[in-house]
């Protein structure tokens, strides 16, 4: 059969497939072929088929790469980047003394982010939204989580994933949703956190019916759900079949690690207080470990992940922003590579996979994560000379080109931006 391809010559591959031997799974000199938004081929430009060269070379489309490296696509796998306002005054008060309670009597902390996102507009909050979207993709983002959870009353928790929906449809990026209703109690069920867990498990089956929902989350800790709380929301999402994953053991051991490992979660998400048997119940239930360097920074949090027995047990660690307002005000995917390196040791490989093959489990997709036949044709083009410089240096974006299902963005996100 004679398909429409595009070839891209002249480039390194950082395949991030397991089976090719090299560092990165690397390919050289490597060719790569795509067909109708799905990769068709990857190999050694030597080993590239004469006649489809020919074939593309007559129809134009022969890419000619100038020497790139070409990873596949960032997948930024754990974010809250819809939400109204920000909290900067909030950082600037604790700078200048005051205290998180002092803070949080006077109306701040996640509160005041919840005011902010009630009150804005559909439109609004898109528009709100919508720059820290494109700072992403400007590095490279090809797919992205985003995270319901400053809502938490059902029209608003529905507007917040209806502009989720929206800024995927209006930009080249996938992005799947998470609903976290239960990320913390609302000022209206103050002291009755069990009836707002009744109210999240109403507005999950509702969502659902509204295409809002891809999968479900919670915040499992001493400041927010208990493991039981949790558990029902997991049986929630249990009964309409949905995937789950859980903020877990961020400030304290509470064993919710071992309680989503027991609904097979897709990934446990922070993990800085994370048990042996954590470890061992996530390693036996095939979930991901996702780290989040930019909130340990910004919390100027000590301890850290085990990332020595993850690595032992053979879980695999995906790494991502947590871009949301109070904890990790975070637009910048290629620092987060950098700081899962200085900061959890992760070496650069292991961080790149973060936010490749493991933020692709994290997320439950198949079809992506690592450049080989079969999988989506999104890609990116760095200027770079080997794929640690990716990790090494901080503050630079070296990106050329993202190419996205197959084809190279249009408008605002195409260009370089070095
Ligand atoms: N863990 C966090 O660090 C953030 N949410 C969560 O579940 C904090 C959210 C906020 O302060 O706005
Ligand atoms: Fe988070």
């Amino acid at each position: 059969m004679n398909l429409p391809r595009s070839i891209w010559l002249h480039c390194k591959v950082a395949t991030l497939q397991a089976g090719i031997a090299q560092p990165y799974g690397l390919i050289q000199d490597a060719a790569l072929v795509a067909s109708r938004g799905t990769l068709q081929w990857v190999g050694p430009r030597s080993d590239l088929p004469a006649e489809w060269l020919a074939s593309c070379t007559q129809t134009g489309d022969v890419h000619d790469a100038q020497g790139a490296l070409i990873t596949p696509g960032l997948m930024d796998c754990h974010t809250h980047l819809v939400y109204g306002g920000n909290r900067a005054g909030e950082f600037e008060q604790r700078l200048n003394g005051a205290s998180y309670e002092d803070i949080a009597r006077a109306g701040g902390g996640i509160a005041s982010t919840v005011n902010a996102t009630r009150d804005a507009t559909e439109a609004g909050l898109l528009e709100q939204s919508k720059p820290r979207l494109l700072a992403l993709l400007a590095e490279g983002v090809t797919t992205i989580e985003i995270k319901s959870g400053y809502g938490l009353a059902l029209e608003h928790e529905r507007k917040t994933l209806r502009v989720a929906r929206a800024l995927g449809a209006a930009h080249p990026v996938t992005v799947q949703t998470t609903f976290l209703g239960a990320h913390a109690v609302p000022p209206e069920f103050e002291g009755r956190a069990d009836a707002y867990v009744d109210e999240v498990v109403r507005m999950l089956p509702l969502l659902h019916a509204e295409g809002l929902v891809d999968a479900v989350d919670a915040f499992c800790e001493r400041i927010g759900f208990s493991v039981a709380q949790t558990e029902r929301v997991f049986q929630a999402a249990q009964a309409l079949g949905l995937p789950v994953k859980l903020h877990a053991e961020q400030l304290s051991d509470s064993g919710g690690a071992e309680l989503a490992a027991r609904y097979k979660a897709i990934s446990c998400d922070h993990l800085e207080w994370l048990s042996d048997s954590g470890v061992k119940a996530m390693a036996q239930a095939g979930t991901t470990a996702v780290l989040l360097p930019g909130a340990f920074y910004f919390l100027r949090e000590t301890r850290l992940p085990p990332i020595a027995q993850l690595r032992a047990a053979g879980v695999p660690m995906a790494i991502s922003t947590d871009c949301n307002p109070g904890s990790s005000p975070c637009t910048s995917l290629l620092l987060m590579l950098n700081m899962a390196c200085t900061l959890f040791r992760l070496t650069p490989e292991e961080a790149l996979a973060g936010v490749t093959r493991n933020a692709a489990r994290a997320l439950g997709l198949k079809d992506r994560g690592v450049l080989a036949a079969g999988m989506r044709a999104d890609f990116v083009l760095w200027d770079v000379q080997s794929p640690a410089e990716l990790s090494y240096a901080f503050g630079r974006n070296p990106r050329l080109q993202t190419v996205f299902g197959g084809l190279p963005p249009k408008g605002e996100e195409a260009g370089a931006a070095v």
